[in-house]
């Protein structure tokens, strides 16, 4: 089994990408595309393969390409993004993954982010935030997976905020944030807390990035048996991004 990872390179507009709150201070966008190279670097390390997409430099959020797809099987789904800001991302997404899987687009008045789907064994974990509405959800029903919805706090942005996959039916998942009873079968992993932000990690084979400067969450990966890559994200952060979000990946075998 190999991944590949496609990426999007960070825009010169990033300084406006959505966020909850206005950074302050504002995000460093030339520090933003360092971060982002050494995110790509450490993908390459794990053992990914990496696949450029064209850059989007007028739309502020076109690095956070999780978003605009959910890969079920060797079937993508092409999303609605919640934020109408971001619907121009998906296009482009739609052509690179088209040359890998078949495409299906979902239709208004269906909207949903990628960043709350979470694939776990045979299961789709959806969070139901302000970004994935019902239609959302039902456009995932029909491409036959067994999916289950989580509601989210409204503070949450996304379910992957709160946790993400590392393989087979592990789950990092930071404590307090939505009930480890959800995910019922899986083998949970915690995040304390205090570093709910680090739950959101990206795991591959056996190796996984982590937010920089979240030492409990890195010693809970090593004693799972990763090798834990830690991952500067101070002005993914401030664009309320963070690992999962820059990447999209796809198994293949052989
Ligand atoms: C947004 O609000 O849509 C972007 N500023 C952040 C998206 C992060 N995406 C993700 O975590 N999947």
């Amino acid at each position: 089994m190999t991944t590949l990872a496609l990426v999007r390179s960070v825009p010169s507009a990033f300084a406006r990408a959505l966020s909850a709150v206005v950074p302050d201070p504002p995000i460093d966008v030339a520090l933003a595309r360092a971060q982002h190279a050494a995110y790509v670097d450490a993908l390459a390390r794990a053992g990914a393969s990496i696949e450029r997409l064209p850059a989007l430099d007028d739309s502020p959020d076109s690095v956070f390409v999780e978003d605009s797809a959910v890969v079920v099987g060797a079937v993508a789904l092409i999303t609605r993004p919640g934020a109408p800001s971001r619907r121009d991302e998906t296009e482009s997404v739609a052509a690179a993954i088209g040359r890998h899987l078949d495409v299906v687009r979902m239709e208004a008045p269906a909207t949903l982010d990628g960043g709350d789907c979470m694939r776990v064994g045979d299961t789709l974990y959806v969070g139901r935030s302000a970004r994935t509405n019902a239609e959302g959800v039902a456009a995932l029903r029909r491409l036959s997976v067994r999916v289950v919805d989580v509601p989210m706090p409204a503070t949450v942005l996304h379910l992957k905020c709160v946790c993400s996959p590392l393989g087979g039916d592990r789950v990092l998942l930071a404590e307090g944030s939505i009930d480890s009873a959800v995910f019922s079968g899986a083998d949970v992993v915690f995040v304390p807390a205090t570093e709910t932000y680090a739950a959101n990690a990206v795991a591959i084979g056996r190796s996984v990035l982590v937010a920089a400067g979240h030492p409990r969450t890195a010693d809970a990966l090593s004693q799972q048996g990763f090798e834990v890559l830690p991952v500067a994200t101070s002005e993914a952060r401030k664009a309320d991004g963070s690992l999962t979000c820059q990447s999209i990946l796809l198994e293949r075998t052989g």
